[in-house]
């Protein structure tokens, strides 16, 4: 009886779609690093998100069902400010949305490219998404007009960020934030497994999707921005010296290799209050 309007809309039996265009976008976010929130405070600000870190608008039924997948080991600070920005930016566009963790276990060397496609595997076990966003933790959208959805080709949303002042660092950069519908991520075979440690993983990527006679799409200049968080340069991921070589041979490895060969195991999946942490073991190079 007392219920607030949007609770209220909630038990309504028929809701209407959503607009084409949120009303609730307005553009440019001032990006700080707020170092004094806590979790929970993070958790209090944003008490409309489902367990796992879900969320549907309440008042319409979303045109777009986005699934954000995160590669992550030991980054919680980043993980805590990442939350902070990403749900309010999310809900504004409207959008039906999940938050994946993939969080690779014990202290081998890091592959960020089979965490995506252990990611994309568990994310589609729990809903048919309409677009994956493969999003690095320590890159923060800087306008909400970067819309969360996939396009006609793969994209590539991170184009301008801070670190690079804001310049694409070269035309086939793929790395930072990309996102695919699922048949393009099947068309491309998925991500590359074999890219331990830092490097080259992206570029890899951005080759399948040539070689799937496919082009990058990007978002304009002055919405794709981002602000990368500083940070030390990780234990577990050094540059990666044989990946020059291997992205020369793109051509003669992406079909064998890729989303549908990825091997691993569930250690253990967490539905937190602002995402689903999910816990894997993805082996080690050889
Ligand atoms: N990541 C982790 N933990 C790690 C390493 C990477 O969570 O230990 C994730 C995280 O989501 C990060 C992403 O993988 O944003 C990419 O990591 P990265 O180290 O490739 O890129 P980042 O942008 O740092 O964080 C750029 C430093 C480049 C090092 C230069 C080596 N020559
Ligand atoms: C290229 C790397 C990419 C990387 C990009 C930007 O040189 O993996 O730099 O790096 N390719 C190779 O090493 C072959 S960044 O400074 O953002 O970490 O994404």
């Amino acid at each position: 009886r007392h219920m607030n309007f949007a609770a209220t809309l909630r038990h309504f039996p028929v809701l209407p779609s959503c607009p084409k265009t949120s009303p609730l976008i307005s553009g440019p976010i001032d990006v700080t690093v707020p170092l004094e929130l806590s979790l929970e405070e993070v958790e209090k600000e944003n008490n409309f998100v489902e367990l796992g870190g879900r969320y549907r608008p309440p008042y319409c039924v979303a045109r777009y069902r986005t699934a954000i997948i995160i590669p992550f080991r030991n980054r919680d600070l980043h993980l805590k400010i990442f939350l902070h920005y990403i749900h309010p930016l999310l809900q504004r566009q409207q959008l039906n949305y999940g938050i994946y963790v993939i969080n690779q276990a014990g202290n081998y060397s890091f592959n960020r490219a089979k965490l995506m496609n252990v990611g994309f595997w568990e994310a589609m076990l729990e809903e048919t998404w309409d677009c994956v966003f493969f999003h690095d933790v320590d890159l923060i959208p800087e306008d909400d007009r970067n819309i969360y959805i996939c396009d006609d080709n793969p994209k590539h949303a991170s184009i301008a960020v801070n670190k690079f002042n804001y310049i694409l660092p070269y035309s086939t950069c793929f790395g930072g934030v990309s996102a695919l519908t699922p048949s393009q991520f099947y068309r491309i075979n998925g991500f590359p497994n074999n890219y331990w440690g830092w490097g080259g993983e992206d570029d890899d990527v951005a080759t399948r999707v040539f070689l799937a006679g496919m082009k990058i799409s990007r978002p304009a200049q002055h919405i794709g921005r981002y602000k990368m968080i500083k940070h030390q340069s990780d234990l577990g991921n050094t540059p990666n010296p044989k990946r020059f070589d291997m992205i020369a041979k793109t051509k003669q490895t992406w079909m064998k290799d890729g989303w549908s060969t990825t091997e691993y195991k569930v250690i253990s999946k967490e539905y937190h209050p602002l995402y689903t942490n999910i816990t894997v073991n993805i082996g080690t190079i050889d």
